[in-house]
């Protein structure tokens, strides 16, 4: 026999004065957090709420897609990189198992995230500032960000999301100043266009 029942009537027996204690500290704390769920969106300096859109995998992969045809200047591991100008719109995917493209910034611009998942349930987290965000599909989540230091940031997938999960890591390129953002887009920019039998200088003297 591992368990005795109590005696009938224990329901009805005093609580002891301590244990009456910690259910008020208990209670205390509960309350507490319970307003501070609400106080914290004002003074803990929350990740901003964002602005999301219905769309559907063909709908978003379109834009992707010709989003990277515009603007794609180079390639790291295999995935797209992009340049966008300050304030504008960057389209990421995430999928099993990477986020791409690989986006190169400038500290102090502003630019407007659109966070999309093509398959399943991922994470963007974004380190290490730490903005954490969930990606359902089915979804454009829009949200503004404004790098405040230069440097690589990475991008981990932080909902579990299967065998490769671990190795869905994108990556954000924020330079401190313009040399260092055309010095960096040059270096990409020459592999790519090189790779592609074209000139960099023809490229740019068309537009
Ligand atoms: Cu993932």
């Amino acid at each position: 026999m591992t368990l005795i029942p109590p005696k009938e009537g224990w329901v009805w027996q005093k609580v002891a004065t301590d244990e009456k204690g910690w259910v008020a500290v208990a209670t205390f704390v509960c309350f507490f957090l319970f307003f501070w769920m609400i106080g914290w969106h004002s003074f803990g300096r929350q990740n901003p709420s964002n602005i999301t859109y219905r769309a559907s995998v063909p709908e978003y992969l379109e834009l992707y897609n010709a989003y990277l045809e515009n603007n794609q200047v180079g390639e790291d591991n295999g995935l797209p990189v992009v340049a966008p100008e300050p304030g504008s719109h960057v389209f990421f995917t995430a999928r099993m198992w990477q986020w791409a493209p690989v986006v190169l910034l400038k500290k102090g611009e502003t630019y407007t995230f659109h966070l999309y998942s093509l398959d399943l349930l991922h994470g963007f987290s974004l380190q290490p500032v730490n903005m954490n965000f969930m990606v359902y599909p089915g979804y454009d989540y829009v949200l503004r960000f404004t790098p405040t230091e230069a440097g690589e940031y990475k991008i981990f997938c932080n909902e579990f999301c299967g065998i490769g999960h671990h190795m869905m890591i994108g990556k954000i390129i924020v330079a401190a100043n313009d040399q260092e953002y055309q010095k960096i887009l040059q270096a990409y920019e020459s592999e790519y266009f090189e790779d592609e039998g074209g000139e960099v200088v023809e490229q740019e003297g068309e537009e």
